[in-house]
Order: C-alpha cells, then sequence, then structure tokens
C-alpha cells in the first residue's frame, strides 16, 4: 500500500525538540577535525538523545577504528552521522500490508493513552484520502468514552463505523465489524481497541482472541498489527513492545508524539531492541499530522545544515 507521502515539511516541525537539542553541539562540532575527543562528544550526545547504547556504540566503534586508519580527514561530521544513522535504520520493510482480496484489516493495539484512537483516525483519513474505503470499528468498549471519541472521528473524517455498547465483548465488536466489511466491500477495516497494560493477562487474550476472530472471518487477517507506543514515553517503549510481541504478532510499530519529545532517537533504539519495524510515525494531534516512517527523510529532518 502506498500508504501516503512523506511531507519533509510536516516531519521537520514534529522532529523540532529533538532536533534543538542536537542542532547546537553538532553546529559546534561542525568543521573541527574528526578525533577521539569530537567522537566521545558526539557518543554522549546520541546517548543523551535516548538513540540507544545498540546503536551509538556501532556508530562510535566504526567512527573510532576509521580515525586510526585516517579515513575520515576531511569529512563533514554531520554528513557522516547522517549517512550512519540511516544505515542502521535499513533492511526493514515498512510498507503497511495490503490484501490480494479486499478487506485489508489492521489492528491497532497498545497501552493506554498513548494514542490508539487519534491513529487510527490518522490512518483512516490517509487511506480515504487515496480513494479507499475504510470502516472502523470501535473495539473499544471499556473505557467510558471511547466509542464516542472514535465516532466523532468518523462523523468529522466522513468514515463508516461499526461500534459496540459499552461493556460489549470486544470480539463480538470485532466479528460484526468483519462482517460489515465484506458486505460493504469495504476495502480497510480498522480496529481501535482498548488500552491495556502489556501484565494483565486476561487483556493480552481478549487481544489474541480478537485477533482469531478476525483471521477465522477474514483471508489472511489481520494484515497488520499495529502496535501504538508513545515516544515520550522513552525507554519504556521498548519493554511494552517486547512484552505485546510475546502475545500477539505485532507486524510494525506505529510511534506516536514524536512531535512532543525531544528524545526522537528513541526510534533507533527500538529498532534495535525490538526488530520490529516502526512503519508510520504521529506528529502531532491532528488527522493530517502522520508520517511513513522513512529513514532518510527521518534523519534529514533530525539533523540539518546550518542548524
Ligand atoms: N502531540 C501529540 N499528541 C497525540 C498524538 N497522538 C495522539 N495524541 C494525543 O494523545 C492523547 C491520547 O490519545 P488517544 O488516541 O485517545 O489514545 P488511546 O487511549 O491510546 O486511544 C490525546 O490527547 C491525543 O490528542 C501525536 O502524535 N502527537
Ligand atoms: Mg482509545
Amino acid at each position: 500500500m502506498g500508504l501516503f507521502r512523506a511531507t519533509i515539511a510536516a516531519l521537520r516541525g514534529g522532529l523540532s525538540k529533538t532536533r534543538s537539542i542536537l542542532s547546537a553541539p553538532l553546529a559546534n562540532m561542525r568543521g573541527r577535525v574528526i578525533d577521539e575527543e569530537t567522537i566521545d562528544e558526539l557518543e554522549h550526545l546520541l546517548l543523551s538523545s535516548d538513540v540507544g547504547v545498540t546503536t551509538t556504540d556501532s556508530i562510535v566503534q566504526d567512527l573510532r577504528d576509521e580515525v586510526g586508519s585516517g579515513a575520515l580527514k576531511d569529512k563533514d561530521i554531520l554528513e557522516l552521522l547522517r549517512e550512519r544513522l540511516v544505515r542502521r535504520l535499513e533492511d526493514k520493510n515498512r510498507t503497511i500490508a495490503v490484501a490480494d482480496q479486499a478487506p485489508t484489516a489492521i489492528l491497532v493495539a497498545g497501552v493506554n493513552g498513548v494514542g490508539k484512537t487519534t491513529s487510527v483516525a490518522k490512518i483512516g483519513r490517509a487511506l480515504k484520502d487515496e480513494g479507499r474505503t475504510v470502516l472502523l470499528a470501535a473495539a473499544d468498549t471499556f473505557r467510558a468514552g471511547a466509542v464516542s471519541q472514535l465516532t466523532t472521528w468518523a462523523d468529522r473524517l466522513g468514515i463508516e463505523i461499526v461500534k459496540g455498547a459499552q461493556g460489549a465483548d470486544p470480539a463480538a465488536v470485532t466479528f460484526d465489524a468483519a462482517t460489515a466489511a465484506i458486505s460493504r466491500k469495504a476495502d480497510v477495516l480498522l480496529i481501535d481497541t482498548a488500552g491495556r497494560l502489556h501484565t494483565q493477562e486476561p487483556l493480552m487474550r481478549q487481544l489474541e482472541k480478537m485477533q482469531q476472530v478476525t483471521a477465522n472471518k477474514i483471508e489472511g487477517a489481520p494484515h497488520e498489527v499495529l502496535l501504538v507506543l508513545d515516544a515520550t514515553q522513552g525507554q519504556n517503549t521498548l519493554s511494552q513492545a517486547k512484552k505485546f510481541a510475546e502475545s500477539i504478532h505485532v507486524t510494525g510499530i506505529f510511534l506516536s508524539k514524536l512531535d512532543g519529545t525531544a528524545r526522537g532517537g528513541i526510534v533507533f533504539a527500538i529498532e534495535d531492541e525490538t526488530g520490529i519495524p516502526i512503519k508510520l510515525i504521529g506528529v502531532g494531534e491532528r488527522p493530517e499530522d502522520v508520517e511513513p516512517f522513512d529513514p532518510e527523510s527521518f534523519v534529514s529532518a533530525l539533523i540539518e545544515d546550518g542548524a
């Protein structure tokens, strides 16, 4: 699915907080000879922006080797860093899977308040913009107001919705929605779920059941299981991702609220630690504040010349 295009302007805006902690130290390093001291500074900077030990070590180790061999003479530190960061993020399938035969079912999961419902609205809007018919399933029957929150989005965006009463079995709502997606010939079914802690066994089993119901009803479904992680939660996102992945087959990460944190470097730690590809990123509260995660654009927006 060629799910929407990366718009560098929005990405720049969304990453301004992270860029602001990187830009002054990087500008300061620029033009200097890349030596041990510069590399030490870079190491500190990467670690302090949550890039994580794995990516940081890999990058600075390589640089230290290259300094020794003289290979970094006349190199620009910003260009070098951009190139190495992009390299760390390559080799992953970041496309949103689309079924050969409609409907494509996308299940959205995560802990409370991370932005699941907002992200469902964002994806729904983007797909509708591409001319696809979308059906939303309001399967968060747990939290009061959750169904009406998604209904408000559905009305605003002109997208159909299947809902359950508060307290209804989310698997039953999922079943109804999958049935409706087939009979109404929707292209994509987007399933919003209740927030759950990865430590809550019964709720994790409920999620497995929703996955199973979708699979029973629609061939090959769910085609995507997107885990929403809140970038402002920093290192906590790592344990969430690992635990969810133990229960359900997470196919991609929707990293929300990148605009709200200076620690955008967490994307590297997430991919290093979980191996799950980040597919989409949220850079604001409006439905249009979503971007496909594209390593080149991301790193370019993070590290700018003249910053
Ligand atoms: N700044 C910012 N806020 C977001 C983003 N995504 C969601 N939110 C906000 O996070 C809060 C919780 O979102 P919600 O979708 O209800 O989370 P849920 O409980 O996981 O469904 C709301 O106030 C959203 O507007 C984002 O990408 N950036
Ligand atoms: Mg919600």
